[in-house]
């Protein structure tokens, strides 16, 4: 956003501050003033002109500057109503040198999930992809992934729904005490780099927040089935912040992660490049890495897609 807009904002967010005040503080004329409110208006702030001056009621628009303002994380907000996928927009700002950068979108028309397959996206939900430029070796990477689950999880279960975690990053909401479940949140982490060195990553996520399950895949629920609509906007500033600190404090991500999981101590099927595996998931490891206890011994797994069959 524009600094002279950036400041203005900043300005009424502790009351009304009448417009040749606001001229003065920022060294422009009244008339920019004016205009510059005209502009926040158009993109969504509530900003209403009384004898106290102009005075901020309310945020509630969905978009870029609207989710920047408030955020207490080093993100830039793009935003568009609709995109093919932002995980493909975000992987073209990551080779065009963007750090910090979220690719933010109302609807996709081309959304991706792990392995080329469809990810429903209609309007109403969250659909992001953080650009960032980690200092950590490539085998950590995972670790960014599952902090963009755990802080989802943790923005839903603010929201008032029973948010856990299936192995390894779906956020999925409990259908009874048997390991079943339907399917709210999928994260999907590309990058880019060599052995040693991380040159991007882009962490997508997709949450079904305002949208109808019925209209989404079998197996599917959303935040509006489970508990009503949210606010996007604050939504995914929450998701934004915890998603900030874990990366600064990544030892924290997998107690955090433990936590919340629905996987641990259930009988698991486990469908991976190497072919199926059938166990109890009794851990995970410091990098992620589920533990089965299979017929023929302990065996470690870091990646695959995770069903539950029944409880141990
Ligand atoms: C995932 O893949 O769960 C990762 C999904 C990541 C989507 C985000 S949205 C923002 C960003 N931009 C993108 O283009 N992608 C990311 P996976 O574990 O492979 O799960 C995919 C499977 O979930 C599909 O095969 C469907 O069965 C199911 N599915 C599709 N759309 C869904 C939805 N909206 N909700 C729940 N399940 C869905």
């Amino acid at each position: 956003m524009n600094e002279t807009r950036r400041s203005i904002l900043e300005s009424l967010s502790d009351g009304p501050v009448s417009g040749p005040d606001l001229a003065d503080a920022l060294g422009v004329s009244r008339a920019a003033v004016w205009k510059h409110i005209d502009a926040l208006r158009d993109v969504g702030f509530e900003i209403d002109s009384g004898p106290d001056g102009y005075e901020l009621t309310a945020v509630t628009a969905y978009n870029g500057p609207t989710v920047e303002y408030g955020l207490e994380a080093p993100f830039t907000v793009e935003y568009h109503d609709s995109v093919g996928s932002t995980n493909d927009l975000a992987r073209t700002r990551a080779t065009e040198g963007a750090a910090d950068v979220v690719v933010l979108a109302d609807e996709q028309t081309g959304g991706r999930g792990r392995l080329e397959r469809e990810w429903e996206a209609p309007s109403g939900g969250v659909w992001a992809s953080i650009v960032t430029r980690p200092a950590i070796a490539p085998p950590q990477a995972p670790l960014y992934t599952l902090a963009t689950a755990v802080a989802t999880a943790r923005a839903v279960r603010e929201a008032g729904v029973d948010a856990r975690i299936k192995w390894p990053n779906d956020v999925v909401v409990p259908t009874g005490d048997d390991g079943g479940y339907r399917k709210l949140a999928g994260v999907l982490t590309e990058m880019e780099g060599e052995t040693d060195r991380i040159e991007w990553l882009v962490v997508g996520v997709g949450l079904n927040a305002n949208v109808d399950a019925a209209t989404l895949p079998a197996g599917a629920t959303s935040i509006r089935d489970e508990a009503g609509d949210v606010d996007r906007r604050r939504f995914v500033q929450r998701l934004l912040e915890t998603f900030d600190d874990y990366r600064t404090d990544l030892e924290t991500v997998v107690p955090d992660w433990r936590e919340l999981t629905l996987t641990l101590g259930q009988r698991v099927r486990i469908d991976r490049p190497g072919g199926e595996l059938v166990g109890d998931a009794v851990d995970v490891t410091d990098s992620g890495a589920l533990v089965l206890e299979t017929d023929d011994g302990r065996v470690t797994v870091s990646a695959g897609d995770c069903e539950h069959l029944r409880p141990v």
